[in-house]
């Protein structure tokens, strides 16, 4: 991992950014083939999905519209450990999401005038579960278990089918969209599983939904761009990112572990220290060395944390660090600060953030109750991550009576005169004056 020196210089937050650029994707080629590819599925439906099946996933002939025996077989095959640990998930992530659905809320404008804020869930999702690198059982759970809980009626999920698993979605999968009471799934992959889901394939049964969430590589990131005004979507979630604020106090083999816990993810995925703690990051140098040289995935976390969208950051303080945090707004930001609980307020930017050093993000991608499905690339400055809330749209509701409306009639007709809309004005005077009751009003 190289190291910037950032200290004793007066940075924007474009500066900043600047010196640890993240991993550039060929985002105008990947946008036209993803448009492409859910083009074809749209005018081509099955067939399409086949072909597509044939070329990206080397699968013919297999099951799209996966069989419930499938879905049983794999439930019931299941390492128990790995069942058991998706159930605990799978509760700690619903408790967590029911904070994620407001409480409808009535305000009294006035006598007989009342505006009511409510929050109604989309009738039907789609979830996308990436198979590529590693088969993210989690995401099943981090993806269903929130619409279920905003009240979603109707769940589809796709999966790409598995090559090694006789043109199958992955078993595990399988497993946890079984354990999720999932029946509606197919074995589709990449854009053409997102153009499926948005327009829906009449041959496979496989009826339209209004929002498709879920992670997935540039084509998966692009296809939801490309259908964007025909469904909703929720934030872009690509390479993984995890940014560590670290202290004089931090404990070096515990920050290395979660920088290569993340790089494990992608090559294009950025690992970052943040100190002004300069001995601290020579001591993470050489245990990020030593704990990488060992690890499973040894030359894709190499590729990630030699990458330039991945560093050690040196910085004069800590208001620079939260700067420097802020400007960057990560997937993940961990705080490994002895004042980590009241320094978590100054950081405002992430995705999901990790107090304190027994508070792991792969704690986060698992166990926590917290949802793992988080914007990448800077989003998190505007966007957040996965919940509840992305498949419930908050509605008014008006409710006036006669007496309620006579005191701003007057407002409305002003109002549409000054539009030039006196329709509209006299939509309300009609409530007041009876047919035939004489003079109308301008
Ligand atoms: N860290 C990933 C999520 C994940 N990790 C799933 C393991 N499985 C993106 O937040
Ligand atoms: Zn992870």
């Amino acid at each position: 991992m190289r190291t910037i020196d950032l200290r004793g210089q007066t940075l924007t937050p474009a500066d900043m950014l600047a010196a640890v650029p993240r991993a550039t994707q060929a985002r105008a080629e990947a946008l036209a083939t993803a448009a492409r590819i859910v083009d074809d599925v749209r005018s081509g439906g099955e067939a399409a999905l086949r072909d597509q099946a044939e070329r990206f996933d080397r699968v013919t002939g297999h099951a799209i519209r996966v069989p419930r025996e499938h879905l049983d077989e794999a439930a019931a095959s299941v390492d128990p450990a790995v069942r058991a640990a998706l159930e605990t998930a799978i509760g700690r992530v619903r408790r967590a999401s029911e904070a994620q659905v407001p409480a409808p809320r009535t305000t009294e404008i006035g006598t007989g005038a009342r505006i009511t804020q409510r929050w109604q869930p989309i009738s039907r999702a789609g979830v996308y579960i990436p198979g590529g690198k590693a088969p993210l059982a989690s995401s099943v759970v981090m993806n269903v278990v929130p619409a279920q809980v905003a009240g979603v009626r109707s769940i589809a999920l796709a999966s790409p089918p598995q090559a090694g698993h006789d043109g199958r979605v992955h078993p595990t999968i399988l497993a946890a969209a079984a354990l999720l009471g999932i029946d509606e799934v197919y074995a589709i992959g990449g854009a053409g599983a997102i153009g499926a889901l948005a327009y829906g394939v009449a041959q496979l049964g496989l009826d339209p939904v209004d929002v498709v969430t879920g992670p997935g590589n540039n084509y998966v990131a692009s296809a939801k761009r490309a259908v964007a005004g025909v469904v909703g979507t929720d934030s872009e979630a690509g390479a993984t990112e995890i940014l560590i604020v670290a202290d004089a106090d931090a404990d070096p083999r515990l920050v290395a572990a979660d920088l290569i816990s993340q790089a494990e993810h992608d090559e294009q995925a950025s690992a970052v220290l943040v100190t002004d703690a300069p001995q601290l990051a020579e001591r993470v140098a050489a245990e990020v060395a030593a704990q990488a040289a060992v690890t499973r995935h040894v030359e894709r976390v190499a590729t990630a944390l030699s990458g330039p969208q991945s560093a050690i950051v040196l910085v004069d303080d800590s208001a620079m660090a939260e700067a420097f945090s802020n400007a960057y707004a990560p997937e993940h930001l961990e705080l490994h600060l002895s004042d980590a609980v009241a320094a978590v307020e100054r950081f405002t930017s992430a995705g999901a953030v990790f107090v304190g050093d027994q508070t792991p993000v792969s704690l986060g991608d698992y166990m926590a109750g917290s949802n793992h499905v988080l914007p990448t690339g800077g989003q998190a400055r505007y966007a957040p991550g996965l919940g509840a809330y992305t498949f419930l749209r908050p509605q008014q509701v008006i409710e006036y009576d006669n007496a309620a409306l006579a005191q701003v009639r007057a407002g409305v007709v002003a109002l549409a005169e000054a539009e030039h809309l006196p329709g509209h004005g006299e939509a309300v005077e009609a409530r007041f004056i009876g047919p035939g009751d004489g003079e109308q009003v301008r």
